[in-house]
């Protein structure tokens, strides 16, 4: 298994839009190996949930597990929200955009169907936690941040502060 690199806003690569995955390409070595590779990734940074844009790969897939006791790892290839519902105002972070919070209103439940690691179709109804998350994972997937709900000037003031941050860490 690997630690793969996290690309980090304002990266232009994080805007790319991600294409459908083939079923097919499930099969193979390469995928099965891409998802340990994203959960492994995704435990150390740590963090509660990983698309594949995140880490240059720009096919429509991502990984989540939201449990406490980090043994509930979930798999979404090609994840279409059918339904949703309400609104919920949480405070989110991401990996590309560390040490950065800010509120965003998304729908409260939903439901999303999607294909398992193994190219098996399953539709879930979610809410709290998971429900944001899948939600801020198939925007990464669309090319969106949690910060393209931010006011411009707010979001002009996120890239100066990872800036400096990386300058920082570069001295
Ligand atoms: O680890 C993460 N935590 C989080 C908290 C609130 C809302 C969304 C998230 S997702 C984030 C990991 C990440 O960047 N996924 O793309
Ligand atoms: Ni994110």
């Amino acid at each position: 298994m690997a630690l793969l690199p996290i690309l980090e806003f304002p990266d232009p690569r994080l805007r790319t839009k991600a294409v459908p995955v083939d079923p097919a390409w499930l099969a193979g070595e390469e995928a099965q190996r891409l998802f340990d590779d994203m959960f492994e990734t995704m435990y150390e940074a740590p963090g509660i949930g990983l698309a594949a844009s995140q880490v240059d790969v720009h096919k429509r897939f991502m990984v989540i597990d939201v449990s406490e006791e980090k043994d509930r790892r979930m798999v979404f290839v090609n994840p279409e929200i059918v339904a949703r519902s309400g609104e919920e105002v949480c405070q989110e972070g991401c990996l590309s955009v560390p040490g950065i919070f800010a509120d965003v209103t998304r729908a409260a439940e939903i439901t999303v169907r999607a294909l398992d690691r193994h190219g098996e179709p399953f539709e879930l109804a979610a809410d709290g936690l998971l429900a944001v998350c899948i939600q801020h994972e198939i925007d990464h997937l669309d090319g969106k941040l949690f910060v393209d709900y931010l006011s411009p000037l707010k979001r002009e003031m996120v890239r100066k502060k990872l800036a400096k941050q990386r300058r920082a860490d570069a001295a």
